[in-house]
């Protein structure tokens, strides 16, 4: 029988919350793959506005960054015409599967969420049920796309593990409904530490503002926090364990550039910190500005943004009831 053979694109789910300025490793470690990948498949991005209550938020402020960080995504170059760009509290399947999954997933498997133990030591005096069951959420925002890939940094590895783990006992008790998808985590950028304490993740709920570059800063500001930037003793550019601060740079630098690390240890050899520190921050000022510039742009015009927002909600949602009715009907329910 002749093979057949479909043009059909690899499919792409990705999202990011609302809560708070993005920062460098939001875009290194996830955000910089969204555009990139953005050509070879058929891609859907959302503002997971829905995660971002796990921790308190104030209700202004929420909506302001809500506004904020679909611009951002559209200042990347992310094209509607191309990708769906949505809002995830705009679909209201997402939260309807997360209960057909909860009702799926064991209290065992959710306890050894390692952001769960940090975000609950973090905010002890918050250590609510959605904190605790929020992978379940993200485990419906993927499945319910059913995509091949899901580009995200290290640090949701776990929690892609599970929407895995979930996925696969669903389909065994009640028949094929989910594709199993793969994480994609990039080799480089996964994990951007913080400038002040290399051993922890850059994170733009820090207190420390020394200790993240967010998206929007400005050329200034972004090689102040550079030229600051916690370094080692060992005076010379070069990526190793005993340097974890001035390897964070490094990887920074090469990501940026697209040199590899022994060519950055090259092009820095006999030069001292402050040279390399100076260099990294406009590296990274220059990558970010054309972003800042548009984002402007994008923020000045709410409803625009808002005819935007409304179209991808549509073509979102079209495909989100499709496998959530199927879901719904496997399990039992009259529909
Ligand atoms: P918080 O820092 O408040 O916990 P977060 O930035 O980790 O939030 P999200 O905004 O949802 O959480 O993350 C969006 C994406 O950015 C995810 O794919 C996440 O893996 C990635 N990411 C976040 N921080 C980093 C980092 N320091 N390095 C690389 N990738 C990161
Ligand atoms: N929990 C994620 C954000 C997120 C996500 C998703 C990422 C929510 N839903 C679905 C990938 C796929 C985080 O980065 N903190």
């Amino acid at each position: 029988m002749a093979e057949i053979i479909t043009n059909e694109k690899k499919k792409v789910l990705s999202c990011i919350q609302p809560s708070g300025m993005l920062t460098l490793g939001n875009y290194l470690g996830a955000l910089k793959n969204w555009k990139n990948m953005q050509e070879e498949f058929d891609c859907t991005y959302a503002v997971a506005d829905l995660h971002a209550i796990t921790v308190r938020q104030e209700p202004a402020k929420l909506r302001a960054q809500i506004y904020s960080t679909y611009a951002i995504m559209l200042a990347l170059g992310l094209d509607p015409e191309k990708s769906t760009l949505f809002i995830q509290s705009h679909v209201a399947e997402h939260t309807a599967l997360s209960w057909l999954l909860s009702c799926n997933t064991q209290f065992g498997e959710m306890s050894r969420m390692t952001q769960f133990k940090d975000k609950s030591a973090k905010h002890a005096n918050n250590v609510n049920v959605g904190l605790f069951s929020y992978p379940v959420l993200m485990a419906a925002d993927i499945l319910l796309y059913q995509p091949d890939f899901v580009p995200v940094g290290a640090d949701q590895k776990q929690h892609l593990e599970i929407a895995r783990d979930i996925a696969i006992r669903f389909n065994n008790l009640y028949g094929d409904v989910f594709k199993i998808p793969e994480p994609y985590i990039p080799k480089a950028g996964a994990r951007v530490m913080s400038l002040q304490d290399p051993e922890k993740k850059m994170s733009k709920s820090d207190e420390n503002q020394n200790a993240w570059v967010a998206i929007l800063d400005d050329k200034d500001t972004i090689i102040r926090k550079f030229k600051r930037a916690v370094t080692d003793s060992e005076a010379c550019v070069r990526m190793s364990e005993a340097q974890p601060g001035i390897s964070n740079l490094i990887t920074i630098y090469s990501v940026i550039t697209g040199k590899t690390p022994a060519e950055v240890e090259k092009e820095f050899e006999g030069r001292g910190y402050g040279d390399f520190k100076l260099a990294v921050g406009e590296a990274v000022a220059d990558e970010l500005a054309p972003i800042k510039a548009e984002y402007d742009r994008f923020i000045g015009d709410k409803a625009e943004l808002e005819r935007i927002f409304r179209e991808g909600d549509m073509k979102a949602e079209r495909v989100a009831r499709k496998t959530y009715f199927k879901a719904m009907k496997k399990v039992g329910f009259v529909l």
